[in-house]
């Protein structure tokens, strides 16, 4: 006896249904990242060797995670159609593709620092699910076929009964699980905490510092469009209320603090450009915004550091974690702070509310732990953080560097005068010169904007008189320092980016 081949497909993916919306809805009320499809996606994540998340990042930006999940998608479709068309006999080979699923999802969430113990009985529920499922809709699809059911006979309907309230059930598990792991007011409690920023709001001291009706991006990025990373498939989801922060280690006294302990500290406001060290010479991943916060050093005053400490180790509520240098963070030339507003708002869910840290001068990964609720003082020596195995510098400063806004690469301008503008960084340095070579020319000074503090991104342009013709641009910035930065182009990994931005367009 053997099953038809469409009914052993539908079997397998009824299956799979079953496991994920069973996994999903316990999951709710453990972690919604214990759902198997997110730990298994987060776990694939964490094993991606860096070469693969460059090419990734490159190739979809922010979309690779939508890339990865469908990727998942599809192999669990295929997965899932397979194991039914081995199955046509027997129901072993599914079962055992079956557990062997179910096994990975527990080996995933097992292998989350972020997750509990508790956590694996989602997986564990998957499982169960999936192999019963799959199990007794074989033995109704074979029970057909012995029976040599016709379309009326009982079997057969026992059958479709059976498929269709496997497909409703995981349809409502998988909603209700859904609604349940989003239930956390978040946007309640974010609103709340706005409304306390608002006597912090700045006033936009920024008059002249862009060149916006030029091409270059405002000075300040709105936070909807501030560039995003994340290691995570889920914006964690906590409310103030629920958040502390835990210092610790090679103190003389540990500190908690609740939400309300740093609200009721002496708040700054700062603006400050964020860069990310995955940012090709010419990529987005650079944005600035007024972020409002405690210092950190007045943190770190408070639980007395000892003397042999030199890094300062973040961790995130979803096991993300940054260390910085002791040094960095102390320095009273720069303002590494704690951040619970952005833009005068709370900081969105996405850049890490209720808190993050930001530390000007540094790449994010090394420094601006978003969602953070641990800081141990440590050594270098003694923790690594995340993206170390991972092919990235312990220590990484932000590379002066600079880029050509304006005109687009393979654009088409009219000839006659044309406007080159841009943006150029060197956080906590400054920015003292922009210089563009035009077409092979002598390097010539763009103008540059207003810089209201070192901690942020300056803006350039300069006036092209071009004939009508092919032309190539290259820019070049010095910082406060005398540094220019260096032709010889470098990868992203392991420490940032280098090489001059050059953009090639035509005139007519
Ligand atoms: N928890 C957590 N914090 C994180 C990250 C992350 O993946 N998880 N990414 C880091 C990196 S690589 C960068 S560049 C910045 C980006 O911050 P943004 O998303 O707010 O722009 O956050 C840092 N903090
Ligand atoms: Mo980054």
């Amino acid at each position: 006896m053997r099953i038809p081949t469409g009914v052993a497909m539908l079997i397998g993916v009824l299956g799979v249904a079953a496991a994920l919306a069973a996994g999903h809805l316990v999951a709710a009320f453990i972690d919604p990242n214990a759902s198997p499809f997110l730990a298994v996606g987060n776990a694939a994540i964490d094993l991606t060797p860096s070469w693969l998340k460059e090419f990734a990042v490159t190739s979809f930006g922010t979309a690779d995670k939508t890339v990865l999940l469908a990727g998942m998608a599809v192999f669990l479709l295929v997965a899932a159609c397979v194991a039914g068309l081995l199955s046509r006999r027997s129901p072993i080979p599914g079962t055992v593709l079956a557990v062997m699923l179910g096994g990975l999802a527990i080996v995933a969430v097992f292998s989350r620092t972020d997750l509990g113990q508790l956590a694996s009985i989602a997986p564990l529920a998957s499982l169960v699910a999936g192999v019963m499922t799959f199990r007794r809709l074989h033995a109704a699809a074979l029970r057909v076929r012995e029976v040599g059911g016709g379309p009326d006979s009982p079997e057969r309907r026992t059958f479709l009964i059976g498929s269709a309230g496997v497909a409703v059930g995981a349809g409502i598990a998988g909603i209700a699980g859904q609604l349940l792991g989003s239930r956390v007011d978040v946007e309640g409690s974010r609103a709340a905490v706005t409304q306390r920023l608002a006597k912090y709001r700045e006033q936009s001291g920024v008059a002249g510092a862009d060149f916006a009706q030029d091409g270059t991006p405002t000075y300040l990025t709105p936070n909807d469009t501030f560039y995003r990373i994340d290691t995570a498939l889920s914006v964690p989801r906590m409310r103030a209320e629920d958040w502390s922060l835990r210092i610790h280690g090679m103190v003389d006294r540990e500190l908690t603090l609740s939400f309300d302990d740093v609200m009721g500290m002496d708040l700054i406001t700062r603006t400050v450009t964020m860069t990310c060290v995955s940012d090709d010479v010419g990529g987005p991943y650079i944005s600035t915004a007024p972020f409002t916060g405690v210092l950190l050093r007045d943190l770190l005053a408070k639980v007395g550091v000892h003397s042999g400490a030199d890094q300062v180790f973040s961790t995130s509520v979803d096991g993300y974690t940054a260390g910085s240098p002791l040094e960095v963070i102390m320095d009273k030339g720069r303002n590494a702070m704690l951040a619970v507003g952005m833009n005068g708002e709370a900081l969105p869910p996405e850049h890490g509310f209720p808190a993050r840290l930001v530390v000007p001068g540094l790449y994010g990964y090394v420094s601006a732990t978003k969602w953070v609720t641990d800081v141990e003082l440590t050594t270098f020596d003694a923790k690594t953080q995340y993206w170390v195995p991972r092919g990235y510098s312990a220590k990484a400063p932000v590379k002066t560097e600079s880029r050509i806004d304006s005109p687009r690469g393979q654009s088409s301008v009219p000839a006659g005068k044309v406007v080159v503008a841009g943006i150029a960084w060197a956080q906590t340095k400054g920015i003292a010169k922009v210089e563009l070579q035009m077409d092979g020319g002598p390097w010539q000074e763009a103008d540059l904007a207003v810089q209201p503090t070192k901690e942020a991104w300056r803006m350039w342009r300069r006036t092209f008189d071009l004939r009508p013709g092919s032309h190539t641009v290259l820019v070049r910035a010095t910082d406060s320092t005398g540094y220019t930065q260096t032709m010889d182009r470098a990868d992203p990994i392991p420490d940032g980016a280098t090489g001059l931005h050059s953009v090639v367009f035509t005139t007519a």
